[in-house]
């Protein structure tokens, strides 16, 4: 690796990667390697127009100085040299004269993808457009985020769920629904691990977590919306509202953010020129119909008539937040029982309102967590108030039949967090293999 070779002392080293420019001067030729550790310079003193005489060490040497001069970016090489330490180098102050260089794997002269294609280019070209130093880094914050969150919950005996992709029923809005031929008769991929995660409460799982693809046939192209994305979930037991949920989820969040800050904090400032700190506990609360009457007090009238926040109104409170509470993120609570789903507990005294949340981060929803009606009867008739026949959802009206617990949990896009984390225009940039409705591929 080439982050490995600045400890090394002067002497012979073997360094592997691609090639990133080659600098062919007459007398000497520079060239950049780089590896997802980072760039080395090599020099080679050139050799040219040889006499008839040559030895066959010059002849060698014209050869090297010939395949070097002929090396295309992207190109794989493995070279043995002398390192030396030079603080003149610009590239960490380290430089390999080449011994031998041998071309592993050539590349095509022409990289299709420049710094300046479009993002839709660059993901077309998605395996080069990861060499980037930042792509990488990008996705070293997301294992780091996961495996943060994920020992989070080990650590307080949570149990890792994997519940199928495959259902025979929508679990959340039918329009977003992606359809398959499923032998004799149809399929249906998860949009949520909603039903299954609730599952475990009466399964006497108590407390567990999920992060795994949701699929959604979202015809929108906007910069926050995917067909198929990472879904980070979780659900637990014996809440007395989602206020529980909220508190679970903040502190998962603030052990999570304490680990990419510790972990890439300076490699993040100097890469994406964001500084990032961990949240202060707790995070702001503030019911919708306050959050609206905010936004509207900017000066804002939000177009949607639902009575949900739309974008720009997001936007707005979560500035509002900001200069306000010094915070990034916001719960906003209390959701209309109109706009939410049937599964959502409704506050006791005052069917209107859901015993639910948002969680916004940085001026977009990251998350959406409740607290869950477990009383059957109740869930039946809001099943059937949404227009949902109980008869398709016999099963999961079976889990709360033989005993559950009371309990909430919450879904959170993990690519969604990652954009606003790392202050990027798009979840496309920041999902390995972005999925959209007119993206199949790479
Ligand atoms: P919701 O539908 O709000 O809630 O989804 C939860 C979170 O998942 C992410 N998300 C998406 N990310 C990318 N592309 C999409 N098309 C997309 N749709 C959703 C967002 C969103 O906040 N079952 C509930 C969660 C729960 O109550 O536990 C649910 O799925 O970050």
């Amino acid at each position: 690796m080439v982050s490995q070779l600045s400890p090394l002392p002067d002497g012979p080293v073997t360094v592997a990667g691609w090639v990133e420019t080659v600098r062919d001067q007459k007398k000497v030729q520079f060239v950049i390697l780089r590896d997802e550790s980072g760039a080395v310079q090599l020099v080679n003193p050139a050799t040219r127009d040889l006499e008839d005489d040559a030895t066959p060490e010059q002849q060698a040497a014209a050869a090297l100085t010939e395949t070097i001069g002929t090396l295309a970016h992207g190109t794989m090489v493995r070279v043995t040299g002398e390192l030396k330490h030079d603080e003149r180098v610009k590239l960490g102050g380290l430089e390999v004269k080449v011994g031998t260089l041998e071309v592993v794997s050539e590349a095509i002269a022409e990289t299709p993808i420049a710094e300046d294609s479009s993002l839709d280019k660059r993901l077309d070209w998605r395996f080069l457009d990861l060499r980037r130093p930042e792509a990488n880094l990008l996705f070293r914050v997301q294992t780091t985020f996961e495996h943060a969150l994920r020992s989070y919950w080990v650590e307080r005996d949570y149990i890792e769920v994997h519940t199928p992709k495959l259902m025979a029923s929508a679990s959340e809005s039918r329009a977003e629904l992606f359809e398959m031929e499923y032998f004799e008769t149809k399929a249906y991929l998860a949009q949520s691990p909603q039903f299954f995660k609730q599952m475990a409460q009466p399964a006497g799982f108590g407390k567990v977590f999920e992060i795994a693809p949701a699929f959604r046939a979202d015809p929108s192209f906007t910069s926050r919306h995917a067909t198929e994305f990472t879904s980070i979930d979780a659900e637990i037991s014996w809440i007395d509202s989602h206020e529980d949920v909220m508190a679970m989820q903040e502190q998962a969040l603030v052990a999570a953010f304490t680990a990419v800050v510790e972990k890439h904090g300076a490699a993040i400032e100097a890469a994406f020129e964001v500084s990032l700190s961990v949240p202060s506990l707790p995070f702001p609360r503030i019911p919708l119909a306050e959050a609206r009457q905010i936004v509207a007090d900017g000066g804002y009238e939000i177009p949607r008539t639902d009575g949900d926040l739309d974008p720009e109104g997001e936007r707005r409170l979560s500035a509002w937040v900001k200069a306000n509470h010094g915070h990034d993120f916001v719960f906003v609570t209390d959701y209309a029982t109109g706009i939410r789903p049937f599964y959502h507990m409704r506050r006791e005294g005052d069917g209107s309102i859901t015993n639910s949340y948002d969680l916004l981060y940085n001026g977009t929803e990251i998350s959406t967590g409740a607290q869950r009606e477990h009383r059957v009867d109740v869930l039946i008739e809001q099943a059937k108030e949404k227009g949902i026949e109980p008869e398709e959802l016999e099963f999961y009206l079976d889990f709360f039949r033989y005993g559950v617990p009371p309990h909430g949990g919450f879904g959170m896009g993990l690519a969604r967090v990652l954009m606003l984390m790392l202050g990027l225009g798009s979840i496309r940039e920041t999902t390995y293999l972005f999925r959209g409705p007119t993206r199949l591929l790479p």
